[in-house]
């Protein structure tokens, strides 16, 4: 007798992320989407495997990740609706194992899909276990500070970062690998997932312009906070530039004191 997935600690902690996320501002609408990586064991305690309720073509090669399970959010559906209905608003898929199609287990039960950036959350999660076997959650949103600074500072990466790490003390340590960015480009498309999952070889976070910003970590409370604490850098900037401008900074001397104490490698030639 399979468990009630209702109340296993993957459906309840993406429905509580969601919420969280939705109250913060970042996903209005539909926007955003999240992808967790789940072990077949884990799944296996709540769903019977061989109950397949459909397949669904994708039209790009998931042949890496063939036979891996994964809680998605659903195409076109909101944050907002994830914790009062589960069902309807995220799933549970398998990858095919020819990589041409994802196996619904569980959820979308009004017949909708996954999340319309699944290229760029299935060529991520390549990417990033490519370089960390521990990685299992792309996250998705529309940080709104985060996403006004693309207006406003430059986009170069090293530039970025350095503005970020100069403004609160904790960036240094949480993203010392410092932050991507890629040019605009369509969302739902595998040239954005490509673009995404080259930088994701390199840094957990890839800020999309005039868009948002894609996350990755080994949990989602990880992930979660790595955004958290980027978007809280982006809005202190945002404070700060209506104050009137930066008038100090956490200097590159002292940020190479906060490394060694923290036991963090700045990102190569990032700090002068
Ligand atoms: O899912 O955020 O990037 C809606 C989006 C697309
Ligand atoms: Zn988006």
């Amino acid at each position: 007798m399979n468990k009630d997935i209702l109340k296993s600690p993957f459906v309840t902690e993406m429905s509580e992320i969601t919420q969280l996320m939705y109250q913060r501002n970042w996903d209005e609408r539909n926007g955003g989407n999240i992808t967790l990586l789940l072990n077949e064991n884990e799944v296996a305690e709540y769903l019977d495997l061989e109950n397949i309720v459909r397949t669904i073509p994708i039209d790009f090669d998931a042949k890496e990740l063939a036979g891996s399970y994964f809680l998605v959010t659903g195409s076109g559906k909101y944050f907002k609706n994830v914790q009062k209905d589960p069902a309807r608003n995220i799933g549970l898929i398998r990858v095919s194992d020819d990589g041409k199609g994802v196996e619904v287990l569980w959820g979308y039960e009004d017949g909708s899909l996954p999340t319309s950036e699944l290229p760029s959350h299935f060529q991520s999660h390549i990417a990033r276990l490519s370089v960390d076997p521990e990685n299992r959650v792309i996250m998705h949103c529309h940080a709104t500070h985060l996403l006004a600074m693309t207006f406003t500072h430059s986009l170069d990466e090293r530039e970025l970062t350095r503005k970020l790490w100069q403004l609160c003390t904790e960036c240094l340590v949480v993203f010392p690998e410092g932050i991507s960015t890629i040019p605009w480009i369509v969302p739902g498309t595998n040239e954005i997932g490509e673009a995404t999952s080259n930088k994701m070889k390199e840094t957990r976070l890839v800020v999309w312009p005039y868009h948002g910003i894609y996350g990755a970590g080994k949990d989602m409370d990880e992930t979660f906070g790595l955004i958290e604490t980027v978007e809280k850098a982006a809005e202190v900037y945002t404070y700060v530039q209506a104050q009137g401008g930066m008038k100090a900074k956490i200097s590159d001397e002292d940020l190479k004191k906060l490394a060694d104490r923290f036991g963090v490698k700045p990102r190569a030639g990032y700090l002068d």
